[in-house]
């Protein structure tokens, strides 16, 4: 069984290249949901419904969220009345969200419905959110007046204020008293290749880690663990990854996602395009193993599956 630690686009456009070179029911996905916002009622799980959408084949191709073919009814309704239109939800991709709402209410766990949306999606890998508990990611970012500092909620600063604004820090609200869903451990421990995904490693990967337990986990197996780099030539290939690195003190390079990773994998796969930096990485620890890393299609997402599973060190 192949576990992947996963965020948002990057990890579900990995995720479905590695669904292209091995059975899905081999695969288990560790989610991010820091990301999770609860907006007009609702528990809206980005990172999920995006790794969802995505091995579904149903997710919007160009936005890399929501779905495809989506119409936009209840959104101008609602502009009608003033209400939040900001964080922008589709007709399709409501339904989801009321779904997921309501198993909730009904007391299921974030874990049992994961598991029924993914089922109603024919989606063969194991979806696992990080922890049935909540764990909010909090952003916190230059005032109003100088020399102030506000915080926000991720999405208010990710899709609110466009994630243009440096972050002056980020903390996972909740994640102490938080516990590894039900297999996450289990999982980590069992599995015959780990990977971390191509996702941003402060807020995609930071959270998952966050949750007690699972870092000790992968930590526990760092020589075997093939990390993925989300930064290629110093750029993040979409997101904020590189910028917050750097707003955060560290280097927006495949080095400084190494000297990130080092307690956690042993390897890290980069792009061509930082090849003249393999001999940087290997100097923190990490063995570096070139691969074309740009996923533009599915048939670049399976070749760099087949790199990541190529990657791991015969034990
Ligand atoms: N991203 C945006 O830039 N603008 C949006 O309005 C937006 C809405 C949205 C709704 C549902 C969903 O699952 C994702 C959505 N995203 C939107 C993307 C989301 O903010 C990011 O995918 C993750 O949170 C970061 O990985």
């Amino acid at each position: 069984m192949l576990l992947a630690l996963a965020g948002g686009v990057g990890a579900a456009r990995l995720l479905r290249g590695l669904v292209d070179v091995m059975a899905a029911a081999d695969i288990t996905a560790v989610v991010n949901t820091g990301d999770d916002i609860v907006l007009h009622g609702l528990h809206i799980c980005p990172d999920l419904d995006t790794v969802t959408y995505t091995l579904a084949d149903a997710v919007d191709g160009g936005r890399g969220w929501g779905l495809a073919g989506e119409t936009w009814a209840a959104m101008e309704t609602l502009e009608r009345y003033g209400g939040h239109t900001w964080f922008r939800l589709g007709d399709r991709d409501l339904a989801t969200h009321l779904f997921r709402t309501q198993r909730l209410t009904e007391h299921a766990t974030l874990s049992e419905v994961t598991a029924a949306v993914a089922r109603a999606w024919g989606v063969g890998v194991r979806l696992l959110p990080m922890s049935d508990d909540r764990v909010e990611t909090r952003v916190t970012i230059a005032g109003p007046a100088a020399g102030t500092s506000v915080e926000v909620g991720f999405q208010e600063w990710f899709v609110g204020r466009g994630h243009g604004v440096a972050v002056e820090s980020v903390r996972f609200l909740g994640a102490e008293d938080a516990r590894p869903a039900p297999g996450v451990l289990e999982a980590v421990a069992s599995a015959e290749h780990v990977v971390i995904c191509p996702s941003n490693p402060i807020v995609s990967i930071g959270p998952l880690l966050a949750v007690p337990g699972v870092e000790d986990a992968v930590a526990a197996r760092r020589d075997e663990v093939v990390a993925v780099s989300p930064i290629v030539a110093g750029a993040a290939l979409k997101g904020p990854a590189d910028r917050m690195m750097v707003d955060l003190g560290h280097e927006a390079s495949v080095v400084g996602v190494a000297r990130l990773y080092a307690p956690l994998a042993g390897t890290l796969v980069i792009d061509e395009a930082d090849a003249g930096l393999a001999d940087a990485v290997e100097a923190e620890g990490v063995r570096a193993v070139v691969a074309p890393s740009v996923m533009t299609g599915r048939a670049e997402a399976a070749a760099l599956a087949r790199a990541v599973l190529a990657a791991r060190p015969s034990p």
